[in-house]
């Protein structure tokens, strides 16, 4: 063990209180007034959101944003998955092993950095689009439990601790700007697991417990690509990758115990 001195701990201090990584447990405090916080706080959707898809308990909502004539449209999803939890279905989001799996718009995952066991840097390879040029992205991926929130927020026989995974988009040396288009991306999946009430003495098991999920995106395609496609895609592969990512999970759970 390494023992820091008092100026190395105070550097290590400026140097964190200078990052610009916000490290999620922190996204729970209140949000200043800004004009975007609206996407990022808020899980009901009014008048500026209109719902894009709705099957069961899928929902899927847009809200029409533009930067140059680029669609780079909100997206805000909520799903119940039923038999797993909030920890299974954000590790299962956020591990990459799994990836080819259930995710469809993609040639390659891969990690270029691991920088701890929840944190990793992912450059990802996607499928090309008819008539677009074929894009990439390069991700921070993060995955963490956290902090139990306000009373206020929690759901309905909520229990446990919510998971979240967030990816959003940097830039690295090992991945540089070269035969795609660089698309940027800011996603995040909330999850947070819900009990049936049982009778006293009833053993706990998958037909009690579901997966509520809070799925945010929000994507620029980098580079112009024409509107009615890039809708057209966002329309339809979002309700695939909620409904993909969820059976798997449920099929990976099955026969496991459950991990809360
Ligand atoms: O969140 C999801 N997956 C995570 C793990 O992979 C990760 C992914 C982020 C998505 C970034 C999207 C970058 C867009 C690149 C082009 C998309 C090509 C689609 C190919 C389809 C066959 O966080 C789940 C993501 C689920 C679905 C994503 C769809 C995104 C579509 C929105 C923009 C479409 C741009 C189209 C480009 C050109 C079209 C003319």
């Amino acid at each position: 063990e390494v023992a820091l001195d008092r100026q190395d701990e105070e550097d290590a201090m400026k140097d964190f209180q200078s990052s610009t990584f916000v490290p999620p447990s922190e996204l729970i405090e209140q949000e200043p007034e800004h004009r975007m916080k609206a996407e990022i706080v808020s899980e009901n959707v009014d008048h500026n959101w209109s719902l894009a898809y709705e099957d069961g308990d899928m929902k899927v909502y847009r809200r029409d944003y533009e930067e140059g004539g680029i669609v780079c449209d909100f997206l805000k999803a909520t799903h119940t998955v039923t038999g797993i939890t909030a920890r299974e279905m954000a590790h299962y989001f956020f591990d990459i092993d799994v990836r080819m799996d259930w995710e469809t718009t993609l040639d390659s995952s891969k990690i270029l950095e691991q920088l701890s066991d929840s944190t990793l840097i992912v450059h990802q390879i996607y499928k090309r689009v008819w008539p677009s040029s074929q894009r990439d992205t390069v991700f921070l991926s993060h995955i963490r439990e956290m902090p139990t929130h306000d009373a206020g927020e929690r759901q309905v026989n909520e229990v446990g601790r919510p998971w979240i995974v967030m990816n959003y988009s940097i830039e690295h040396p090992d991945a540089p700007i070269n035969k795609f288009v660089r698309a940027v991306a800011v996603v995040s999946l909330f999850c947070q697991t819900l009990i049936e009430p049982r009778q006293e003495g009833n053993k706990l098991n998958r037909d009690h417990i579901s997966c509520k999920i809070t799925y945010i995106s929000n994507v620029n395609p980098g580079g112009w690509a024409p509107p009615s496609v890039v809708r057209a895609v966002s329309k339809r592969e979002y309700p695939k990758f909620l409904r993909r990512l969820s059976s798997f999970c449920q099929n990976a759970c099955e026969d496991k115990p459950i991990t809360m």
